[in-house]
């Protein structure tokens, strides 16, 4: 009868709680790096990702842009959310050792007769290991369906959804075994009972295995995070486009300055050979398309403007681009489109999805494009394939574009149930995603809510900006150098198209030294004015002029 220290039958509450802790820990980082891999080199998504997706569109508008003030930006609260995820992983794998520690400890008191090692994987572990594994995958397929979709490859939704089941099973079985390993590692004995100083050279021997073990494993989970952090979005924070320098299309060569938005930690990278677009719902005859059977389809090419609802009047999450593509109209004549069809549901690689009505996809001018600016899309702009709408804000414009459904009323009602889009299910936009009339200046320099430099007294100075009108176009801008009071017209430099903006400059002479708010307005290609009531952009969109002081000096 074995009764030293060293015997893992009735092991003291301690022992077990902390060989519990233990194994648990090295598991969790175990299946950390398998997620790691298994993200970096097949695009497969991690829990991680698909809990924040689940989560996110079922928080308010209002807490999210708490959250996001609080954390100090989108970036911050995204890099605030992982360390949460990876923190609670670890801990519910310590969590899981402890119970596996315990289980094991109560059986060994109660068979108490033998002392030969069970060896690594204990056959009574396996019987608790493996309906653990299992339970978990299955709850968490379960909880996570709706984003299973996922694959940061552009697997079209149906390979997605078992590839990222997949996924689960094989790293929580990584923990699981994990756990099973370095338990048995952590509470070794030798094989056969001997002398006491051999058996505590033995256990020794093992727990120095499971610690190097471990420790080659957080090595190999820190490079794999610092490369994760290194594609990530984290570089950008809703980057903007604006100031002085605004060209009529805004360009990505050198550097891409195309204003950027994405929901993701990590955008998807997608591979264009094993990217599929499949159309599917209320079609006779559904389809799915490669890239080359888009590419060779008829194209056209055409200059339109995206902005952001998050877009605050004078800020920058809006810019224009020559977009090439198939009209979505043409796209959906091949499918035999059934005559119940009222909606149009998009989903996309990164489970992102939006819906809008059926008369909007059927306007020649909504794309599925895959240029922009005579360029394949950029990876950050939805490479290969994309929407554009052109007059609805930059969220119904769907990028790595995966899956078209069409919807009768009943699956549309079913879906606006379940939130009719990613941000919309927030809240954002609950007025209508038409875009309003927007116009800002842009030169000289605005600082906040004035110019950077001051103006000097009769000297001539030129000021700039941009005026935009969703789909409608813009017919008139007007400066106003006395706070509204009066109006002058601008000259439109650059008219654009209807779905673009407009640029406009306007000579300003100062004639009285001191302070004076200017005002710019736009009127629409239908002959509406700008809305004039300021609106914050949450959730509804920013409406309101954009005013800016200027100071003028005597020279
Ligand atoms: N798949 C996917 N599409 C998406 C998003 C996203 O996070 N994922 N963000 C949307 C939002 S909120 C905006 S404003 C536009 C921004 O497009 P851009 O980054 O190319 O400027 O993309 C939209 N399409
Ligand atoms: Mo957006």
């Amino acid at each position: 009868m074995n009764t030293t220290a060293e015997s893992t039958a009735a092991r003291s509450f301690l022992g077990v709680l902390l060989v519990g802790i233990v194994a648990g820990v090295l598991a969790a980082v175990a299946m950390l790096v398998t997620m790691g891999i298994l993200r970096l080199a097949f695009g497969w998504p991690t829990p991680t990702e698909l809990i924040f997706d689940r989560l996110f569109p079922l928080l308010t508008v209002e807490f999210f842009i708490g959250s996001l003030v609080k954390a100090g930006g989108y970036t911050p609260l995204k890099l605030q959310g992982v360390y949460g995820a990876l923190a609670g992983q670890v801990a519910v794998a310590a969590i899981g050792g402890v119970i596996y520690s315990w289980y094991l400890n109560r059986l060994e008191q109660r068979q108490r007769s033998d002392n030969v090692d069970p060896g690594i994987f204990d056959a009574r572990g396996w019987r608790l290991i493996v309906p653990g594994v299992l339970v978990a995958t299955a709850l968490f397929v379960i909880l996570l369906w709706p984003t299973l979709i996922t694959n940061y490859h552009g697997l079209p939704p149906a390979r997605a959804r078992i590839i990222a089941s997949l996924e689960m099973l094989i790293s929580f079985s990584v923990c699981g075994f994990g756990i099973m390993l370095f338990h048995a590692l952590m509470s070794a004995r030798p094989a056969q009972s001997s002398a006491k100083s051999a058996r505590g050279r033995t256990t020794g021997r093992r727990r120095f295995l499971a610690l190097g073990i471990g420790a080659a494993l957080s090595i190999a989970l820190d490079g794999l995070l610092r490369r994760l952090y290194r594609i990530g979005t984290f570089a950008y924070d809703g980057r903007q486009y604006g100031g002085p320098g605004v060209q009529k299309i805004t360009p990505i060569r050198p550097r891409d300055e195309f204003y950027q938005v994405s929901k993701n930690l990590i955008d998807p990278m997608i591979v264009r050979d094993s990217w599929r677009l499949d159309i599917v719902g209320q079609v006779e005859n559904p389809q799915i398309y490669s890239f080359a059977d888009i590419a060779a389809m008829p194209a056209v090419e055409q200059e339109t403007t995206l902005l952001c609802i998050s877009y605050g009047i004078g800020s920058g999450l809006c810019s224009n681009a020559m977009w090439k593509g198939v009209p979505l109209p043409r796209l959906l004549a091949q499918v035999k489109l059934k005559p119940n069809v009222t909606t149009v549901l998009f989903r996309a690689a990164d489970g992102y999805y939006e819906t809008f009505r059926f008369e909007k996809a059927m306007e020649p001018t909504t794309l599925v494009a895959y240029e922009m600016n005579g360029e394949p899309l950029l990876q950050g702009h939805g490479f290969p394939l994309r929407l554009i709408v052109p007059g609805l804000y930059g969220e119904k414009n769907p990028k790595w574009l995966t899956r078209i459904e069409l919807l009768d009323e009943a699956d549309a009602r079913l879906h606006r149930r379940h939130g009719c889009g990613f941000y919309k299910q927030q809240g954002w936009g609950r007025l209508g995603d038409a875009i309003p009339t927007h116009s800002r200046f842009d030169a000289p320099q605005v600082a906040g809510d004035h110019f950077a430099q001051p103006f000097i007294l009769g000297r001539m100075a030129e000021l700039r900006g941009m005026a935009f009108g969703g789909d409608r176009g813009i017919s008139k801008v007007e400066i106003s150098t006395d706070d509204g009071e009066t109006w002058e017209e601008a000259e439109i430099s650059y008219p654009g198209t209807r779905i673009s903006w407009s640029l406009w400059r306007y000579e300003w002479t100062p004639k009285e030294v001191g302070k004076s708010q200017l005002v710019v307005r736009a009127t629409d290609g239908d002959g509406k004015l700008q809305i004039s009531e300021y609106r914050d952009q949450v959730p509804d969109g920013a409406t309101g002029f954009h005013h800016v002081r200027a100071s003028v000096v005597a020279s």
